[in-house]
């Protein structure tokens, strides 16, 4: 920040300064309480200034990893603004420097932290933050409450190392957080956090829209919702497919990979995990004391954690809020994408796949019957549309559009409906991993081959491609027969 000798610079400047020494007080006060922490930082010198490098997730700014101990001015814009949700649907989003989650903080313990809030004018509301590095009334709250067309300034030493979510805290405070107003600040603990390949901001939240999920065009805010906590989307980073996709992390075979993950609610924990991998180290609750060789860690409403692991196998690694219906139908799923080679050591793939019939009969290959019985469409549409339902529709959805970013839509599908087979070769052998196109949009994944009868699969696409849309002849059962015995 400029050095300003207006009487308003004198004002703010007193302001800070009150408001150091009143920190400084309850420091003290604390201290004499006889808590066994050790003493913070709280009296070392400051010595120089810079403005932070904030960064938008899931970029995380360079560590500065700098010995002395420095005033960070830290600027910060609220900006409210329509984003898009998820395909097709958008929303008013209320915003820290204009994303959701906003901007990604890095300084290290003991700084002295000049914030300075600015409201757009052109926004509609008042807005603050709080941040959870703050030791002070309403972490900051109140000394930066702006209205539209102001900046407000307040400092504060970090005194804590951590990882904290900060957060709008105006009222109705539910929902400024509902409407996106979250971020991260990562305190540093003296000497740093030790090297790591790659690191990562992510960050889960909840939005209650008026229309279900899925249901199109601009989508208000639902307080009945907000307060039930039924949230009909849940996300990380702010949209449905904002971090994967063509979004995804992205890392090497043998990278170690640092998350630094938080939870900005309003309303629902996280069983945040990755699929097919264990965190070597996990900072719980952003907090001070590693754990070691966790799956699944919990990470509250308004709080975070620091993962670390180590990708030993090349693939497409799902991020999940494993409470698992968000992720599969709501939208908690985030990818990292990890190119290499394989070690079929730590992890062989499939070896073998044979037919299993408990109590001894002899496990033969169906014969192929060139002569299957054709039936009309109406039937195996119907008994179709059952089997996907069983199979299918947890993944493509029950309307066939899929998860943007993650899931392919079925429904007016240039990949599926210009294939020659029909798509019989997808259900016979599966998806692993092939990058695909589908109405332009960029997919890479696994569908697992399913054990389903010839007959089955005739259904299912014969009911996959005459819904949502889709229109083209019945599959008959011999067609199956045909493609797999080729
Ligand atoms: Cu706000």
């Amino acid at each position: 920040m400029k050095k300003s000798s207006s009487p308003k610079g004198i004002l703010q400047t007193t302001a800070v300064l009150l408001l150091a020494g009143f920190a400084m007080s309850l420091i003290t006060a604390c201290n004499q309480a006889g808590g066994t922490k050790p003493a913070p930082n709280d009296t070392a010198t400051v010595i120089g200034e810079y403005t932070a490098d904030l960064t938008h997730a899931p970029f995380v700014p360079v560590a500065r990893n700098y010995p002395k101990t420095e005033k960070v001015i830290v600027n910060i814009e609220v900006v409210e603004k329509v984003m898009k949700l998820s395909d097709g649907v958008t929303y008013t989003f209320w915003t820290f420097g204009g994303t959701v989650p906003g901007p990604f903080i890095r300084v290290q313990e003991g700084d002295e932290v000049e914030l300075h809030l600015s409201n757009n004018p052109n926004n509609k509301m008042p807005h603050n933050i709080d941040l959870h590095a703050v030791n002070g009334p309403g972490g900051g709250a109140e000394a930066t409450l702006t209205v539209p067309g102001h900046t407000s300034t307040f400092s504060f030493r970090v005194l804590n190392p951590g990882l904290y979510v900060y957060h709008c805290a105006t009222a109705p405070v539910g929902m400024h957080i509902a409407n996106g107003m979250y971020g991260l600040i990562q305190v540093e603990p003296r000497g740093g956090l030790p090297k790591v390949d790659k690191e990562f901001y992510l960050m889960q939240g909840e939005f209650y829209t008026k229309g279900k999920n899925g249901a199109p065009g601009l989508q208000p805010f639902d307080m009945d919702k907000a307060i039930k906590e039924q949230p009909e989307y849940v996300v990380f980073n702010g949209a449905v497919g904002a971090a994967s996709g063509n979004n995804a992390l992205r890392a090497n075979v043998g990278d170690h990979i640092r998350l630094y993950v938080g939870n900005g609610g309003p309303n629902l924990a996280s069983s945040f995990h990755v699929i097919g991998q264990i965190f070597d180290t996990v900072f719980q609750e952003g907090g001070s004391e590693a754990n070691h060789n966790v799956a699944t860690t919990l990470i509250p409403a308004g709080g975070a954690a620091i993962v670390e692991f180590t990708c030993k196998e090349p693939g497409t690694y799902s991020i999940v809020d494993h409470s698992i219906f968000r992720a599969f139908n709501q939208g908690a799923l985030a990818q990292l994408v990890v190119a290499g080679n394989a070690d079929k050591v730590v992890y062989s793939g499939k070896i073998s796949d044979e037919l299993y019939q408990p109590g001894g009969a002899v496990a033969t290959q169906e014969p192929a019957d060139p002569a299957a019985p054709d039936l009309p469409l109406a039937e195996r549409f119907k008994q179709g549309q059952q089997l996907f339902e069983m199979n299918c529709s947890s993944c493509h959805q029950s309307t066939g559009m899929g998860m943007p970013g993650a899931i392919p839509p079925l429904a007016k599908s240039d990949f599926l409906m210009k294939r020659s087979d029909e798509g019989i070769g997808i259900l016979l052998n599966g998806i692993n991993n092939e990058p695909i196109i589908v109405n332009g949009n960029h997919f890479q994944g696994v569908m697992p081959k399913l054990s389903l009868s010839d007959d089955q699969i005739a259904n299912i696409l014969t009911y996959v491609r005459n819904s949502w849309g889709n229109k083209s002849l019945v599959v008959q059962e011999k067609q199956v027969k045909k493609a797999r015995n080729q």
